[in-house]
């Protein structure tokens, strides 16, 4: 997919718990719906996910996720959707990618799988590398960093190095910073505003702020009032070099990301 502009992730828990949109999306048949009509909007990409990461979020057995995410990747993928499986799960990126998810989004973060590098790399699907710690259960108290912007950089740029090592084509990676994974609200504002310093790496940057808890503590908003900062947050992410953006809300962040790069060429 050209990133010549910046592209669009529409995100698709089929959980009953996830933070924003748990339980609306757990029948195939309404997930599937939405995600078309998150592509009928602009989305380039649906990113398929059947496990909550939110702090704090139970942890779903293998099983239970490709149950949940299977049916809707390959409906979705038959419709000629670009699907990406957001996973921590070795073995659900491999059945996603059989099913025909074209991208793995790797959530792990600092707790790195080989056997999930390894699926992808002998698939030949692309890679969403994303910086966290941890797991849901504990990544709250793990936001100790020297220079939050700097460890998270030099992960990345360590995590991309061994990808490359595993066999992974350089143009199949994508960075992610993890915006609220194992960070607190001040250490979220920091990367997004030096995001520039993520795109000096050489990789397409991707970033998920949608209506999510920085946002609520900043603002003093519950998370059904988040979309505006969201798409607040989208413009600066535009500006600062993002590729990609992982959103709830894909008609008002698209308007504000292609208004945001018509300025930037004029
Ligand atoms: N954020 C979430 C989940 N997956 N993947 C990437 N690459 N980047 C992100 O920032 C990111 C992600 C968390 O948000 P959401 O999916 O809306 O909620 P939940 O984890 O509760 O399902």
């Amino acid at each position: 997919m050209p990133l010549d502009r910046v592209r669009l992730m529409g995100i698709l828990n089929v959980t009953p718990d996830s933070f924003s949109d748990g339980g609306l999306w757990l029948e195939p048949p309404t997930a599937i719906e939405h995600g078309l009509a998150m592509v009928e909007e602009g989305a380039d990409i649906v990113d398929v996910g059947g496990e909550s990461t939110r702090p704090g979020a139970d942890p779903v057995p293998v099983a239970e996720e490709l149950r949940r995410v299977l049916p809707v990747v390959r409906a979705l993928a038959g419709e000629g959707v670009t699907v990406s499986i957001d996973t921590r799960k070795a073995e659900v990126a491999a059945e996603a990618i059989e099913a025909g998810a074209a991208i793995v989004n790797d959530t792990l973060g600092e707790e790195e799988d080989p056997r999930l590098d390894g699926v992808a790399a002998v698939s030949g699907a692309a890679m969403v590398v994303m910086h966290s710690r941890g797991t849901p259960a504990t990544m709250k108290s793990m936001t100790t960093y020297g220079d939050v912007v700097s460890d998270v950089r030099d992960w990345l740029a360590g995590r991309t190095e061994r990808l490359l090592s595993a066999g992974f084509a350089r143009d199949s990676i994508a960075i992610d910073p993890g915006i609220g994974f194992a960070k607190g609200a001040v250490q979220n504002l920091a990367l997004l505003n030096h995001l520039d310093e993520l795109v000096t790496l050489g990789y397409p940057v991707l970033v998920g702020t949608s209506r999510k808890s920085f946002i609520g503590a900043i603002l003093d908003l519950p998370e059904g009032e988040r979309v505006d900062a969201t798409v607040a947050t989208a413009v600066l992410s535009t500006v600062r070099g993002a590729r990609l953006i992982r959103v709830h809300d894909v008609t008002a962040v698209l308007r504000a990301v292609r208004m945001t790069e018509a300025v930037l060429e004029s």
